[in-house]
């Protein structure tokens, strides 16, 4: 079901302030189904790899230390169209430039502690989604 699947991580800080339930709630009010969750914490070598496409950009670093900071809740999300319109639900990488409305807006503290991660394409849906789940055919 190539084009349904979207992978997201309700990122340190929103999970530490007590946000998961709420966020979960918008996703869900959305119309995305939780096919996958759990809540875990990353290693610095998980968050190196998961991130590695940014491995040359000047906060890397800065990522990589936010993202091991503390748990994480990592979801796998269906709903048709799922990573184009999880994205405009999130909202802007920069809470600041993100529309009224959206998770980010709502919850992200800076550019780095932004409350949410979303997929950017149905490839890295699933492998994102693989790096924490096992994805079978049905997905
Ligand atoms: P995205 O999460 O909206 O797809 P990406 O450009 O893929 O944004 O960046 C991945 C993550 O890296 C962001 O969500 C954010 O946590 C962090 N990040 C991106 N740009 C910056 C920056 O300029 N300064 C600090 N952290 C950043
Ligand atoms: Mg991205």
């Amino acid at each position: 079901m190539k084009g349904n699947i979207t992978f997201t991580m309700i990122k340190p800080d929103a999970v530490a302030d007590g946000n998961t339930g709420a966020i979960l709630s918008r996703i869900e009010g959305a119309g995305f189904r939780i096919v996958a969750m759990k809540k875990t914490q990353l290693s610095k070598s998980d968050a190196e790899k998961f991130y590695g496409i940014h491995r040359e950009r000047p906060f890397f670093r800065e990522l990589v230390e936010y993202m091991t900071s503390g748990p994480i809740v990592a979801a796998i999300l269906e709903k048709e169209n799922a990573v184009e319109d999880f994205r405009k639900l999130i909202g802007a990488t920069d809470p600041t430039k993100a529309e009224e409305g959206t998770i980010r807006k709502l919850f992200a503290k800076s550019i780095s502690a932004n409350a949410i991660h979303g997929s950017d394409s149905d490839e890295n849906a699933y492998i994102e989604g693989n790096f924490f789940f096992s994805m079978r055919e049905r997905f």
